[in-house]
């Protein structure tokens, strides 16, 4: 039984030191699901805009459950940027510059992190204070690394 387990758990650690391309049957695959995530993620913190700037009424249960969605697709796209999976609006400075592309990620997830906190607080003055920090890391990495 432990020698069962200690297999199982040997292959979940193979399978997550693959390299990351190795996740998808193509790099189109790669690429989709990237996409996938960032649209996700953008439809979300279009919500959250919406109500940080007063278009929609302020909801904090909408609020918190947007963010949530936000920080999770923000852990998501990195894996699918492996190596052969240029293409999409990826800038080929993905596969040049990894610190940076990297720093960038890790910034746009702590940014998002604390976007989930602030819309749990359940009030609209944290969710407007965290909004923009959060934006600016979109938008840097976007500048960075995907064409318009
Ligand atoms: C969005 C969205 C982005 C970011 C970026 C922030 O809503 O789709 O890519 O915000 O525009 O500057």
């Amino acid at each position: 039984m432990i020698r069962l387990a200690s297999f199982a758990l040997a292959a979940v650690c193979a399978a997550m030191s693959l390299p990351a391309a190795a996740q998808f049957a193509k790099p189109e695959d790669a690429i989709k699901y990237r996409q996938s995530a960032l649209f996700v993620m953008s439809q979300h913190f279009g919500r959250l805009g919406a109500m940080a700037n007063g278009r929609v009424p302020y909801d904090a249960a909408a609020a918190a459950a947007n963010a949530e969605v936000v920080a999770e697709m923000a852990k998501l796209p990195w894996t699918a940027f492996g190596p052969g999976t240029e293409g999409g609006k990826a800038k080929p400075e993905v596969w040049k510059e990894d610190a940076k592309f990297k720093e960038r990620q890790q910034k746009l997830i702590e940014e998002t992190g604390k976007l989930a906190v602030a819309a749990k607080a359940g009030n609209i003055d944290a969710l407007k204070a965290q909004f923009g920090p959060t934006g600016a890391s979109c938008k840097a990495c976007h500048d960075s690394f995907r064409n318009q």
